[in-house]
């Protein structure tokens, strides 16, 4: 049995019940195969064994007191994986559906994902199964402050730098910076994604949306093609989600569908992105509600049906494995041409499957999805430099590094026999700079 087999098969017998853990570690340590192999010396030092188990894990209660006096309780996580290569960095999510797997998978390819930005920054990821949906602000800030009061012991500008994720923007992080700064007595950049009067950074808040087109573009650019007149189908309506759209739109492509957890809406003349910012930015609304307002829209409860809409790109933005088989399946069929994942594993292992057998240009999370992390970093740079940066630089900077991931990964396909194979080159290009520097540390 090989050593990546051997390394798999023990993680998912001493960490059960974590099918997201197990699914997001079989796709990195199956596709670094052919490097591990390149490296014996990674089995003696174990190199891979140390990789999979977090440096670090934490969970704690978080009480709060709801609106009608109430006392809840959640489950807060923050999982520190991996250290070698810069301070931990990665989101919180809060959604009921979050657990230690979920965590752990989001952790693991944080690392990667964070490597491969070119910049020093480690891999962590944490979050609580707190909802914030329907919440009151001022339940959203008990809950926050709560959170803080037993995060800060473990987190630090050079220790522990967390961000948002789902359920968790610019109002949760001004809670959680609040609170951390009190308790604390100090105003420093230990969360990034900060209001611009506190210490935040211009262009983050677009990062991640914009990162994965720039990136898109590049893969469209390399093969003599343009975002113009591409029709594009979005799934989700959150950040991500909304400036992907934008970027795209500005591009010159036609996006017609975007959804939220409650179902999807069409619209063939192309989406009107100032109506979904007021419903989901300003409001908090249901996606439903564009239809009531656009003429020629149509909505349709259910998310899965998203996927049968004809488009040449699809962009996942919303959760994990919302793409299965089947939908990927059907987005062949109608003819899709790239896929660039902006949610973190939103495509399950035989949905990648499907979109590589058919010559689709898949672009996996981890680099697809890296802009947000890789601006969260260049937020630090200018908190530490007690600088401020225009949007225009700060974006310039966006742009060079998504077009440097793009092609770091193919190059690194390429260097093992794998062309075109960006899984695989994604994977292979982040691992090298973590694996040299936990070589380099020893023993730890
Ligand atoms: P938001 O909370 O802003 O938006 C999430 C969107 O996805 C909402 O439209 C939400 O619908 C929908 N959604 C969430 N869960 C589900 C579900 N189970 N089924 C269907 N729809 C769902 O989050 P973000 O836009 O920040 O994050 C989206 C994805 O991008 C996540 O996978 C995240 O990990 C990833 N990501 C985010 C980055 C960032 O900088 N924010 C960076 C890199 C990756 P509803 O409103 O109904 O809940
Ligand atoms: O998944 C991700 O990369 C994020 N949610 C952003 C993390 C960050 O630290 O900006």
């Amino acid at each position: 049995m090989s050593y990546v087999q051997k390394v798999l098969d023990n993680l998912k017998k001493t960490n059960p019940n974590e099918p997201e853990f197990h699914q997001a570690a079989t796709e990195i340590l199956t596709s670094l195969e052919p490097m591990v192999n390149a490296h014996p010396e990674y089995e003696q030092a174990a190199l891979l064994e140390r990789f999979v188990e977090p440096e670090r894990v934490v969970m704690f209660r978080v009480p709060w007191v709801d609106d009608n006096g109430k006392v809840q309780v959640n489950k807060g996580y923050r999982v520190q994986f991996n250290s070698a290569i810069g301070p931990y960095k990665g989101g919180l999510r809060f959604h009921p559906s979050v657990n230690l797997s979920i965590i752990k998978f989001l952790g693991l390819e944080q690392i990667l994902k964070n490597s491969l930005t070119g910049l020093p920054i480690g891999g962590g990821k944490g979050g609580s199964d707190f909802n914030p949906k329907g919440k009151s602000d001022r339940e959203v800030m008990a809950f926050c402050q709560s959170f803080m009061t037993e995060l800060y012991r473990h987190i630090g500008a050079d220790t522990d730098v967390p961000a948002g994720d789902i359920g968790v923007g610019g109002r949760e992080i001004g809670f959680l910076f609040g609170q951390y700064k009190r308790i604390r007595d100090e105003h420093v950049g230990v969360l990034t994604g900060r209001g611009l009067s506190y210490g935040g950074s211009l262009a983050r808040k677009e990062a991640t949306g914009y990162g994965l087109v720039y990136i898109t573009e590049e893969a469209l650019k390399m093969r003599g093609d343009s975002f113009e007149g591409k029709t594009v189908v979005i799934s989700g309506s959150g950040n991500v989600a909304i400036y992907a759209c934008e970027k795209a739109q500005s591009l010159g492509a036609k996006v017609v569908a975007m959804y939220d957890s409650n179902g999807y809406i069409y619209d063939p003349a192309g989406i009107q992105l100032d109506v979904v910012k007021d419903i989901k930015e300003v409001k908090r609304g249901r996606i439903k509600e564009y239809a009531d307002r656009v003429k020629g829209a149509k909505y349709t409860e259910g998310c899965q049906g998203i996927w049968t809409i004809p488009c040449d790109i699809a962009l996942p933005c919303a959760t994990q494995n919302e793409i299965n088989k089947e939908s990927a399946e059907i987005l062949v069929k109608n003819g899709v041409k790239f896929v660039g994942e902006g949610a973190n594993m939103p495509s399950t292992l035989d949905a990648i499957e499907v979109f590589q057998k058919a010559g689709v240009v898949f672009l996996p999370a981890k680099a697809a999805n890296a802009g947000g992390v890789a601006t969260s970093a260049l937020e630090m740079a200018q908190s530490s430099g007690r600088l401020f940066w225009s949007f225009e630089e700060v974006d310039a900077k966006l742009k060079n590094i998504m077009v440097n991931i793009y092609h770091n990964m193919d190059n690194a396909a390429k260097k093992y026999g794998f062309e075109g194979n960006y899984v695989m080159g994604a994977n292979i290009a982040g691992f090298e700079k973590v694996a040299e520097a936990m070589m380099a540390h020893g023993v730890v």
